[in-house]
């Protein structure tokens, strides 16, 4: 039942009413605000339209679609590597995703192994980079990929030609795959799939490895094991060699002058490193190069001596204590794959 224009009046004076005083009170729920709104967006667009070859009119219509999303800015800003290692760790080495490590790769064993005859990957690294970043594909992230991307590329200055580029590429990727770019969700950050890839890192390393033509890092995990492998042999991953160890001072008063760099790249031997007394908690063969990393641990610092394979995984994400995750998980995930077996 419609009610009477009289009743109706009085509505829509209300309401003008309500918007008007949460415009003051509460400005960004009045309405979205949409990309298309924003001039540097359409510059954007005429942009790549030229550049890319893509209808400028076809591009507009796409971007009217698109809204901006604070929070994407207010999530950038608060990432879980400002944490202390000791609380970031205890967010990723659950008992439930080990368990679930172990089961991911008795599920997927014969695409691991290729994995691995292939590109040379520990699969113990594999499983563990999916587990650290979407718990093996079970949380891959509910933002559209084209709003995130497109409100860190225009509101985010600080990082705005990392996220054009993002941006663009995304554009071409979907094009490319024939996926209708308004579809795929990802992280706050843009990250896409089982294995988080970025769109520049999806269009250079994301790889078909089950050959049905696709490239499908969204729902299924023999291509994103394949994609994960292919991304750490590519940026130099060395196969059968360690990633980190765990080592005892050895009575060192103070080993902050040893530290490795903000990159953790291996800088010294490691016999430089056992000549002054520090003692790897186990055998490393060799006298690979080496880095040494101090953690906070809950009580007391932790020391690591990380190796070329460590700086590796840095290059998927670039933290150390996102590596040191991915290396805690991997050897809990093999450990309980080698128990499984006896
Ligand atoms: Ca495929």
């Amino acid at each position: 039942m419609y009610p009477r224009a009289p009743y109706r009046a009085a509505l829509r004076l209300l309401t003008v009413a309500a918007i008007t005083a949460s415009s003051v009170l509460f400005p960004l729920f009045v309405r979205a605000e949409m990309a298309t709104q924003l001039p540097p967006v359409n510059a954007f667009i005429d942009e790549v339209a030229i550049r890319d070859g893509f209808p400028v009119a076809a591009l507009h219509a796409l971007f009217d679609q698109v809204v901006l999303r604070p929070e994407i800015i207010e999530a950038i800003t608060r990432p879980a590597e400002a944490k202390p290692w000791f609380e970031y760790r205890s967010l990723f080495l659950s008992p439930s995703r080990v368990e679930g490590g172990v089961a991911f790769w008795r599920a997927n064993k014969e695409a691991l192994a290729l994995a691995e005859a292939r590109y040379g990957v520990d699969p113990a690294v594999i499983v563990a980079i999916l587990g650290v970043e979407t718990r093996y594909g079970a949380k891959t992230g509910n933002y559209r990929v084209l709003e995130a991307l497109t409100t860190l590329a225009f509101q985010y200055p600080r990082r705005a030609p990392f996220f054009r580029e993002q941006l663009e590429a995304y554009l071409l990727l979907t094009h490319s795959e024939g996926i209708d770019p308004l579809l795929p969700k990802g992280s706050y950050a843009g990250a896409m799939g089982v294995p988080q890839f970025m769109p520049t890192s999806f269009r250079d390393f994301a790889v078909d490895f089950d050959g049905d033509g696709h490239r499908d890092l969204w729902s299924n995990p023999v291509d994103s094991i394949g994609s994960v492998a292919n991304y750490l042999n590519r940026h130099g991953w060395q196969p059968h060699e360690p990633v980190a160890v765990s080592v005892d001072l050895g009575g060192m008063f103070d080993p902050a002058p040893l530290l490795g760099g903000l990159d953790q790249k291996p800088n010294l031997p490691l016999d430089k490193f056992r000549s002054l007394g520090l003692r790897p908690a186990d055998a490393i063969a060799g006298n690979p190069m080496a880095t040494l990393l101090r953690l906070d641990g809950p009580t007391s610092p932790e020391y690591w001596l990380c190796f070329e394979n460590f700086y590796v995984i840095t290059r998927y994400n670039h933290s150390p204590l996102y590596a040191m995750a991915v290396h805690e998980l991997a050897r809990e995930v093999a450990a309980g794959i080698n128990n499984g077996k006896k």
